[in-house]
């Protein structure tokens, strides 16, 4: 698997040749097995082989790699260990192997990183873009400049074709940056600009059907109670939105709202990333701190103001003194 995804993910020449030499020194090591190895092994009375089915998803061809570099790095462990009863090189070589397979992890992650997004438990602001009072690009531009992790483009009036150009000038403004772009509603825009994720509503299209047209878009779900949060947990989305926190007038038909109390108890079932949102402004960031959410969502507090790099700015200062104090 980690083979597969060099050459057809990342098309890497370099990682594949690293590849090929590692494979060359596990078969130096094979070798003092000796030939009869295969006789030993007694696949129907062993009993691993009625144990459960590993039923855990995997949420991406990344997740694929990073289990299949544990398990050989395991592997090399244990031959590491038991080589030692059979002769003392084998063991040398098994932990030279299980290093290069460290220094290759990194590297094929580090490449993966660039096209395989993945979606943090610590992002701070996640800023949605919806009819800023500056224009859109230069919101989006300000965003990248206070390294704002994430922004999302949430405009539910424009045109396909206007929503599609302006979702492309949105991914070309975050290109190059640590900020990651997420359309909302729209797998079709995302996929089209090439962004980094989707944020759908809970009765939205299901995640399993966005990962069959998209393996890379990180993904988001909407949840107004636990009963929903529970119920989008079970699709297995990267993150999920939990609110509305507080009263807002921001949704034409508005959900209720949960309050913190409900928020709190959302947030600690939650067992992926969870996002706060819904009338969140300077004046409550710290009871959302203090429910728990270290990502959090605003839409109309940084839209309308006119000075947006000061209130995201003013946020984020917020946000590092409550933690200054906590620590
Ligand atoms: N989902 C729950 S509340 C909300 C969404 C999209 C709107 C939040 O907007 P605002 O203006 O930050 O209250
Ligand atoms: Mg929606």
């Amino acid at each position: 698997m980690i083979e597969e995804t060099v050459r057809f993910v990342l098309n890497d020449c370099e990682l594949a040749k690293e590849i090929k030499r590692i494979r060359e020194e596990y078969r130096s090591i094979v070798c003092y097995f000796g030939d009869d190895i295969l006789q030993h092994r007694d696949s129907q009375t062993d009993i691993g082989k009625s144990n459960d089915f590993d039923f855990s998803i995997r949420r991406n061809i990344k997740d694929v790699v990073l289990r299949s570099f544990g398990r050989v790095e395991e592997s090399m462990r244990v031959i590491e260990e038991y080589g030692k009863i059979i002769n003392k090189d084998v063991s040398v070589k098994a932990k030279t192997i299980r290093f290069h397979l460290y220094a290759l992890e990194k590297e094929t992650i580090n490449k993966l990183n660039k096209i395989i997004k993945s979606f943090g438990n610590d992002y701070g602001l996640y800023l949605i873009l919806t009819n800023p009072n500056v224009g859109y690009q230069k919101l989006a531009e300000i965003a990248v400049d206070e390294g704002v992790c994430v922004i999302q483009l949430r405009d539910k009036s424009l045109d396909d074709n206007k929503l599609l150009r302006l979702a492309k000038e949105l991914r070309g403004i975050t290109q190059d940056s640590d900020t990651l772009f997420i359309v909302n509603d729209r797998v079709d825009i995302a996929i089209l600009s090439e962004a980094d994720g989707v944020h759908v509503g809970k009765n939205d299209i299901s995640v399993s059907d966005i990962r069959k047209l998209s393996q890379r878009l990180i993904i988001g779900k909407s949840t107004h109670t636990l009963g929903q949060l529970k119920s989008v947990l079970s699709e297995y989305p990267d993150y999920v939105g939990i609110g509305p926190i507080f009263k807002t007038n921001t949704k034409k038909v508005p959900d209720k709202i949960l309050g913190v109390y409900n928020a709190k108890i959302m947030m600690e079932y939650s067992n992926i990333p969870a996002v706060g949102i819904g009338g969140i402004n300077d004046q409550n960031i710290e009871d959302v701190l203090n429910i728990g959410f270290r990502n959090f969502s605003i839409i109309k507090h940084i839209n309308i103001s006119e000075n947006p790099k000061n209130a995201i700015r003013k946020i984020n200062k917020l946000c590092r003194r409550y933690y200054d104090t906590k620590n």
